[in-house]
């Protein structure tokens, strides 16, 4: 029987592709090594795959001569150099399409609790305020207008349900796309006209505090800010500032800046604000499929066959 082929496992992905992993390859587990140092140096001049995606800056690629693939455990891929892959005949793939509609709901779930106040109305009731008197009452979805920064696959998402919603849906985008929906060219303009502003767009230093001081404040008291995307992506600075003034309406947050640390702002900000701890494709179900996706591009790679989900940037170099 031949050896299987060794693949470099930079962090802990969900538990049942990590057993997969396991099953197909000789894995070698960086974030659980003793000695990272040791482990790098000693599979340095022969490893040809690398897998989860985290922390793959032109310092770690380097070290690797032989490297042919880095394949990301997620769709978004701001943890990869894919400049220095281009340049230096790496392929990067990442794991699109599979958790679309995860992280969709997840979107529509942070914009219905936090303008209907869902996990308000939950303390309230366990509080005993209710037996002193009934909660305030709370905004209405049904007839705002829904600004997409991001329209892509999973922006796509968003709308169909934000339109089951029976909201309006515009987008912003570098380039307009065929689609019904509304385009702005300038998203200051496109925060100025909406009631939520959807941001679901790459990480990275092109977007990085994209969402800004003046998109917020366009957005304006009444506005609701949804971040699915990225933290990098948002003036997380700003925005505290901006919703503990009441300039900024409300916000319901996936992703931060620091991820785990959150700024002990938006922990106060009970009322006004939703938190969750980067879930937006956390089953069950779609972390398997995030898996499977990473696995198969990995086994195309040593096979010599076509890669399935390869990143743009890489293609063809
Ligand atoms: P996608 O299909 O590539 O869509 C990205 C969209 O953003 C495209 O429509 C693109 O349009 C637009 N865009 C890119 N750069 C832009 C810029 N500088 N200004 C304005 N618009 C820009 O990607 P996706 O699969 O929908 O995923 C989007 C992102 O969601 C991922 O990269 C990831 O960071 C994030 N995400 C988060 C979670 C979570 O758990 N919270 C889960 C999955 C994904 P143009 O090219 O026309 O600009
Ligand atoms: C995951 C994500 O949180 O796919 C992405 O870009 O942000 C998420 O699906 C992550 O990559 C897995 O831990």
């Amino acid at each position: 029987m031949s050896e299987k082929p060794e693949v470099l496992l930079t962090r802990a992905v969900y538990a049942g592709t990590i057993e997969t992993l396991e099953r197909e390859f000789t894995l070698h587990k960086l974030w659980a090594a003793p000695d990272p140092e040791k482990m790098i140096a000693e599979l340095a001049p022969r490893l040809r795959a690398i897998a989860g995606g985290a922390g793959c800056n032109a310092e770690l690629l380097s070290k690797f001569p032989k490297l042919g693939l880095v394949a990301n455990f997620g769709v978004g891929y701001d943890t990869i150099d894919v400049e220095y892959c281009a340049k230096h005949g790496i392929r990067a793939t990442n794991s699109p399409d599979v958790l679309n509609d995860e992280v969709a709901d997840t979107a529509i779930g942070l914009l219905l609790c936090t303008a209907r106040k869902l996990l308000v109305g939950d303390r309230f009731v366990r509080d005993g305020k209710w037996l002193k008197g009934p909660m305030p009452l709370t905004t209405t979805i049904t007839g705002k207008t829904m600004g997409i920064v991001g329209l892509g696959r999973i922006g796509e998402a968003i709308a169909e349900r934000a339109i089951a919603h029976k909201m309006k849906v515009v987008y912003h985008n570098r380039s307009k796309k065929d689609v019904a929906y509304t385009y702005y060219p300038k998203l200051v303009d496109m925060a100025r006209d909406v009631d939520v502003l959807m941001v679901i767009i790459p990480g990275g230093a092109e977007t990085s505090k994209l969402i800004s001081r003046e998109v917020m404040e366009a957005l304006g008291p009444d506005g609701i800010l949804i971040n699915v995307a990225r933290g990098t992506v948002v003036d997380e600075e700003a925005m505290v500032e901006l919703l503990k003034s009441g300039k900024l309406g409300a916000a319901g947050l996936d992703v931060f800046e620091k991820e785990p640390q959150v700024p002990q702002g938006l922990i106060e900000l009970t009322d006004t604000v939703v938190l969750q701890p980067h879930v937006g494709s956390a089953t069950h179900y779609t972390r398997t499929a995030m898996g499977q996706l990473m696995v198969d591009n990995i086994k195309a790679f040593f096979a010599g066959k076509p890669l399935l989900t390869e990143v743009p940037e890489t293609k063809g170099k």
